[in-house]
């Protein structure tokens, strides 16, 4: 196997993970999955990291395209007030998705 010398960091939704894992490994990518948590919507979502070389980071890309898809959500979000005082609620229509992606250098790379 050759090193590699890109991370991509894809946050996803969950509905879209097994699916696109399997299709990762179909095509020889090789993937870790971490349970994560959105910072806005405080809900579970996936992050994979995919360590490959420079010149299939674009298949990496197609794969994650053509499975994860954006969803409309809506939720309620708690209006800040003064400490002490009464949160009000309200509600939002937020558009998650496809995927968030990352994409890193890697210095160096060692299986020991
Ligand atoms: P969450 O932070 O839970 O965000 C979910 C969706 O809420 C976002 O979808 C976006 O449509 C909306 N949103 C997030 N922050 C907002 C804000 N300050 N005001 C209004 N709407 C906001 P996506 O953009 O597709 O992001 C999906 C998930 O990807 C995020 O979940 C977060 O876990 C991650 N993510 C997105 N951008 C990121 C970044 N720059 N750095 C780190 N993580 C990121």
């Amino acid at each position: 196997m050759q090193k590699p010398n890109k991370l991509v960091i894809a946050i996803i939704q969950e509905q879209d993970v097994p699916i696109l894992i399997d299709d990762l490994i179909e095509k020889g990518h090789r993937v870790t999955r971490l349970a994560t948590t959105g910072g806005f919507l405080k809900a579970g979502n996936t992050t994979l990291l995919i360590g490959v070389r420079e010149e299939v980071v674009d298949e990496v890309f197609s794969i994650i395209e053509d499975n994860c898809r954006t969803r409309e959500v809506r939720t309620t979000m708690l209006s800040g007030t003064v400490p002490g005082d009464a949160f009000l609620p309200y509600p939002v229509e937020v558009r998650i998705g496809g995927a968030t992606i990352f994409v890193l250098d890697i210095d160096d790379f060692i299986q020991i």
